[in-house]
């Protein structure tokens, strides 16, 4: 090469082959599944409460929000193992309706009528005791 590049060419060619890279890493995890890709999924519109597993034995967080009335969760796999969720009531019932995403990218959804109050969401796998959040229906 003979000419000099203006000064931030090279940053914005890593930058595309990143993105690219990345684009090339989501569709391999993609192809091996009918689910969508943990990390680009987007999310419907109806989805109300959105839980994401992993990545490792924990959810994405410890604390989730939902407003009071039928509410449509999603779970995300964004780790390599099985995991599930249970939502448990005010009360320590177990709601009916356990979801389940046996490996990564995988999906589940399920609808539960939820009233204003705080429950627990757990992951029934054993050992995977240490995967509980809360969460706050108002
Ligand atoms: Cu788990």
């Amino acid at each position: 090469m003979t000419f000099r590049p203006l000064t931030h060419t090279p940053r914005a060619v890593v930058a595309r082959t990143l993105v690219a890279g990345l684009a090339a890493l989501a569709f391999t995890a993609c192809s091996s599944s009918s689910s969508s890709n943990a990390t680009t999924a987007t999310v419907p519109a109806d989805i109300g409460l959105h839980v994401i597993a992993g990545p490792g034995i924990r959810f994405d967080t410890g604390s989730y929000t939902a407003t009071a009335g039928e509410v449509k969760v999603l779970y995300t796999n964004n780790d390599s193992q099985r995991h599930t969720l249970a939502i448990i009531d005010p009360a320590g019932k177990s709601l009916p309706g356990e979801l389940e995403v046996a490996k990564s990218g995988a999906t589940d959804t399920g609808s539960y009528t939820l009233t204003p109050g705080t429950y627990k969401i757990i992951c029934t796998v054993p050992g995977h005791t240490n995967m509980k959040a809360t969460l706050t229906v108002s």
